[in-house]
């Protein structure tokens, strides 16, 4: 059995489709889990949700920015707004069947067979990482319970949801994330404000490696326990995957 972790696919689903032949991915055998934006920006959003059933049980999906944007306008939104970029998702998914996907979703996996935490953007590394790990937990336990939509409308979980799922920069002495900040680190010229990965040295008793997509900027780096697996693809880029076992990286670009 293998197990392996891919980065963005923002509806791109003929690099999805190439990438999982390139690593010959069985479903019946190996484990996939997706880093969250599966959908959105790409034109093959319900082409990927179609192949992430087929797939079944072998997917686990971490939940993005994009995937919960998506979800409030499609369980609240008002669907006579042509111009959001969620209307004609909305409109092409006649098979609730297909929304199941989200409903197994997760904020965040803890694999310590492969000592890897994956997440779609980040972590908290200002609370000790039992505790990180005991809310994010009990967080996909309320989805399983009670279906995604009613754990992301609930007050209760925003915060953190909001931070697992968006975070790039937050602020060196609060800790608190900094929204819509989306630049290449090298860039930053305030000294106040860091890339979320710096604060790592506070876990530095884990041996765990932090996976984690969402930042096509930054390309596919490792700083040092974290490692970042969004490479572009919907912007010209590769689709990447990691073994999470070997540590090996495959990529696959759509020519
Ligand atoms: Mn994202």
């Amino acid at each position: 059995m293998k197990s392996y972790a891919i980065g963005d696919v923002h509806g791109c689903y003929l690099e999805f489709l190439g990438l999982l032949h390139k690593i010959k991915f069985d479903p019946k055998k190996d484990k996939l889990y997706l880093l969250g934006d599966i959908i959105g920006r790409g034109k093959g959003s319900i082409d990927v949700l179609r192949e992430i059933k087929k797939l079944g049980s072998s997917v686990t999906l971490i939940l993005g920015n994009n995937d919960i944007s998506f979800l409030q306008y499609y369980y609240a939104g008002n669907h006579n707004d042509v111009h959001n970029q969620w209307y004609s998702i909305t409109k092409e998914i006649n098979d609730d069947e297909l929304m199941k996907t989200f409903n197994n979703a997760k904020i965040g996996i803890f694999d310590w067979e492969n000592k890897v935490i994956l997440v779609h953007a980040g972590v908290d590394f200002s609370i000790p990482l039992s505790n990180f790990e005991e809310k994010i937990n009990a967080i996909n336990q309320q989805i399983d319970e009670n279906g995604v939509y009613s754990v992301i409308k609930n007050k209760t979980f925003s915060t953190l949801i909001d931070l697992v799922t968006s975070v790039r920069f937050i602020n060196r002495s609060s800790c608190e994330p900094i929204k819509n900040l989306n630049i290449d680190p090298l860039l930053l010229s305030n000294d106040e404000i860091i890339p979320w990965y710096e604060l790592q040295g506070n876990w530095s008793s884990s041996d765990a490696t932090i996976v984690f997509g969402h930042w096509s900027k930054l390309g596919c780096i490792e700083y040092g326990s974290c490692m970042s697996l969004d490479s572009g693809c919907v912007y010209d880029g590769e689709l990447t995957a990691l073994n999470l076992t070997s540590k090996t990286i495959h990529t696959y670009r759509d020519n």
